[in-house]
């Protein structure tokens, strides 16, 4: 491995300032993902709040210093961060404590002009998320009952440009939603 990226310091050797971070990691044992959610084990339970929600506290912990000129966090979400979806699961708690964590994070950092935002899209086919079971099945009925009777892209959830952006200011502590209406109407 080059020197550089020996160590954990990469970001320091490397990044002189720093004006936005994107948190797009989650994780939760399949096995929890195909049980009944009271069956969650406590193992599956601490990994995936560990790897879903922890992680972003070490993100903005090690990245605030390196925003020396103001900048923002935004991080994804999911709808069974507030309602039950079925085999959802323990991602359910583990994106509440993300969402949670989101707007605590805005106090310490706000301060420092660092702003802290998520955003909550609807389900997205994504490697990851064909793998689960039934994901395909989830996406048609969306197009039914969505406002806008249709689903949402990766691409389209562009909106975390805009709120690492200027034009996002004053925005600080949102989770802001990408997925068709389905929160309006749910
Ligand atoms: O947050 C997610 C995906 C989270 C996820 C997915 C996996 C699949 C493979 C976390 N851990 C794992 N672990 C694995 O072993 N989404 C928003 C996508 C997603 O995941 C679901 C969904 C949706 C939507 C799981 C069940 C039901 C719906």
């Amino acid at each position: 491995m080059p020197a550089l990226l020996a160590g954990k310091n990469i970001f320091v050797a490397r990044i002189p300032v720093l004006h936005g971070v994107v948190h797009s990691i989650a994780w939760a044992p399949a096995e929890d993902l195909h049980v009944r959610f009271v069956e969650t084990s406590r193992d599956g339970f601490a990994a995936a709040h560990d790897i879903s929600s922890y992680s972003l506290i070490a993100l903005a912990r090690e990245t605030q210093r390196l925003m020396t000129a103001g900048g923002a966090i935004v991080t994804m979400t999911y709808a069974g961060a507030r309602r039950v979806v079925p085999n959802y699961n323990v991602m359910g708690p583990a994106k509440a404590s993300l969402e949670s964590s989101v707007r605590h994070l805005t106090a310490d950092l706000g301060p420092a002009g660092i702003r802290v935002n998520a955003v909550s899209a609807g389900p997205v086919a994504t490697v990851a998320a064909r793998t689960i079971k039934d994901f395909s099945s989830m996406l048609e009925p969306l197009e039914s009952y969505t406002p806008l009777r249709r689903n949402v892209s990766a691409a389209e959830a562009a909106a975390v440009v805009f709120l690492l952006s200027d034009l996002a200011r004053p925005v600080t502590g949102e989770v802001f939603h990408v997925d068709a209406g389905a929160h309006a109407v749910t």
